[in-house]
C-alpha cells in the first residue's frame, strides 16, 4: 500500500522452476496507468525489460543456462498517481526452459499483482465549523466561555480557534463570545460571518 506521490517497487518472480531451469521469459504486465505509472522497470540477468505504451511494461530475454527454484526476474518502480487499485495483469506469452537444443515451454500459474494506492496524508480544507473553538462540533457556552478567556489573555489560543471570530473583520473579541453564548442557547440561529 502506497501514497499519492509515494514510490514503491514490485517483484516480478518466478517460483519453483523445476530442472534444468526458466531460461526464456516473455511476459507482459499491464495496469491502470489512472492509479500508477511506472518509472522504471529493472531486469535481471540477461533479460529487457521496457515500457509498453501507457499502461504496459514488456519484459523479455534469455539466459543460456536456466535459473531453477525461485527467481526474480525484473524490478517494476512505481508511483502512485491517484487514491484507487491497479492491478498488475501478467500475460506469459512464453516460458521456456533450459533444455539444450529444445527448450520446453514450461507451464506456469500466473498470479497476478494488485498496487493500492491511498489517498495519503491530504492536507484536510480548513473548514469552519463557526463557534465551535474547542474542536467538539457543538456550539456551547464552553465555547463562548474560551473565546472570553482567550480575548482577555486568559488562555493563549483555543484547538479551534479559526472559527471563533464569527463576527468578522474586527478580529476575535468579546462580541464574538457573545454571539456564540447567544447561539448556543438558541437565541440566534446563524453568525454574521456565515451571512454572504
Ligand atoms: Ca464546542
Ligand atoms: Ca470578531
Amino acid at each position: 500500500m502506497l501514497d499519492v506521490g509515494e514510490e514503491g517497487s514490485v517483484l516480478l518472480e518466478a517460483f519453483s522452476m523445476p530442472p534444468p531451469g526458466l531460461a526464456a521469459a516473455q511476459i507482459n504486465v499491464t495496469y491502470d496507468p489512472e492509479i500508477v505509472s511506472v518509472l522504471q522497470c529493472l531486469p535481471f540477468t540477461g533479460r529487457v525489460c521496457y515500457p509498453v505504451g501507457k499502461d504496459a511494461v514488456k519484459l523479455t530475454g534469455a539466459t543460456s543456462t536456466g535459473q531453477e527454484g525461485d527467481s526474480v526476474l525484473a524490478q517494476v518502480d512505481v508511483r502512485c498517481e491517484q487514491p484507487g487499485s491497479s492491478p498488475l495483469e501478467l500475460e506469459v506469452v512464453g516460458l521456456f526452459d533450459a533444455t539444450i537444443g529444445d527448450p520446453q515451454p514450461i507451464d506456469a500459474e500466473i498470479t497476478d499483482g494488485k498496487i493500492t494506492c491511498a489517498s495519503g496524508p491530504s492536507p484536510t480544507p480548513l473548514s469552519n465549523f463557526w463557534g465551535d473553538v474547542d474542536c467538539d462540533f457543538v456550539v456551547s457556552a464552553v465555547d463562548a466561555l474560551l473565546v472570553l478567556q482567550i480575548v482577555a489573555a486568559l488562555l493563549p489560543t483555543a484547538p479551534c480557534m479559526h472559527n471563533g471570530d464569527v463576527l468578522p473583520n474586527d478580529g476575535l473579541n468579546s462580541i464574538d463570545g457573545v454571539l456564540i453564548l447567544q447561539f448556543s442557547a438558541g437565541i440566534i440561529d446563524h453568525f454574521p460571518v456565515e451571512q454572504g
